[in-house]
């Protein structure tokens, strides 16, 4: 594997969840693996998960781990090709890109979409940048599209968890006051496209995410509906993807809570953290035995663990 940048680059899932079991059973089995390597950790947005269970995976690996809030404390980088470089930006990516692949092993980067300008955003102009032009291998930690190390550890969650062969996934959007990314949803959808799992998206009308990515996927949109016989539950809000960015709604019928829970076989409960109690999912749910959140976070480790193992070995 050469990058860890969507859920694409996995070639077969069921050897990297192998893979990740393995190492979640035994954490420190490899630790010569990446002696004298470095990984670096570019932040362009806010993280917990990420940048600690990734620095943790490193470190379990026997590597040196680098992390650098790029928004705050680097020069600010232009993307474009060919521009005159007379604005804000001190430093071009072509440079930024090269000089990190000097000092580093492997780059990750996280960088959120604008959700102003799909199409700079669908580009995933940063770290399609970034694999450009960098002469390493590069792991995203959440993209503009796509947060592929989410989705891994959502897998292995899923796999350890499951009662049956073929559970029964439901993929519910959630209110939120503020907009967010559909980088996570789209890494769940895709992930679920490569499972063994009967799959459906629940979400209110205008909330459809990108035709291409849940092409063949069952939408309902009564979220009673959807929530009959469910298995699991995975809670998420994102922004409009049609109507670029925008929050078009708020209804607080969509809050996850004993109602719908009720209406499930028993689910688990899951979300990618943060959550904002009693907007996503009632403190009744979040606290209660079907939440996974904890260990779905625990597992972030033992995911990022399995990429970087890919990484340095193949
Ligand atoms: C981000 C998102 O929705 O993509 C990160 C989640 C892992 N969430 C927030 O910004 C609250
Ligand atoms: N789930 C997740 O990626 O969390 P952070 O944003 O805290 O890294």
């Amino acid at each position: 594997m050469k990058k860890y940048t969507s859920v694409d680059d996995i070639q077969d899932l069921k050897e990297f969840l192998e893979l990740a079991k393995k190492i979640k059973a035994d954490p420190l089995a490899n630790k010569k693996l990446g002696k004298d390597k470095t990984i670096g950790l570019l932040f362009f947005n806010p993280s917990l998960r990420t940048r600690l269970s990734t620095q943790k995976a490193a470190q379990n690996l026997g590597m040196e781990c680098m992390v650098m809030n790029l928004n705050t404390e680097g020069w600010t980088l232009e993307f474009g090709d060919g521009e005159v470089m007379n604005g804000a930006a001190s430093e071009h990516i072509k440079e930024a890109a090269q000089v990190v692949s000097q000092y580093c092993d492997i780059i990750a980067i996280r960088s959120f979409p604008t959700l102003k300008d799909k199409e700079k955003d669908e580009a995933e102009t940063v770290i399609s940048s970034f694999v450009k032009y960098a002469s390493v291998p590069v792991i995203s930690l959440e993209g503009a599209t796509e947060h592929p190390l989410q989705a891994l550890a959502d897998a292995l969650t899923i796999e350890e968890y499951k009662t049956k062969e073929r559970p029964k996934v439901v993929l519910s959007w959630a209110p939120h006051p503020k907009a967010l990314p559909q980088s996570v949803p789209n890494s769940f959808v895709k992930m679920m496209k490569k499972m063994d799992v009967d799959f459906i998206i629940t979400h209110p009308k205008g909330y459809e995410l990108n035709p291409s990515i849940t092409e063949g996927v069952t939408i309902e949109h009564n979220q009673e509906t959807a929530f009959q016989g469910a298995d699991f539950i995975y809670a998420k809000n994102w922004s409009s993807y049609n109507d670029y960015g925008q929050i078009t709604n708020q209804d607080p019928q969509w809050t996850i809570g004993k109602k719908q829970m009720e209406l499930t076989n028993n689910a688990k409960f899951m979300h990618c953290l943060p959550v904002r109690r009693n907007v996503i999912v009632t403190d009744e749910i979040l606290d209660s035995e079907a939440s996974l959140v904890i260990p779905e976070a625990n597992n972030r480790t033992f995911s990022a663990q399995a990429v970087i193992t890919k990484l340095l070995t193949q």
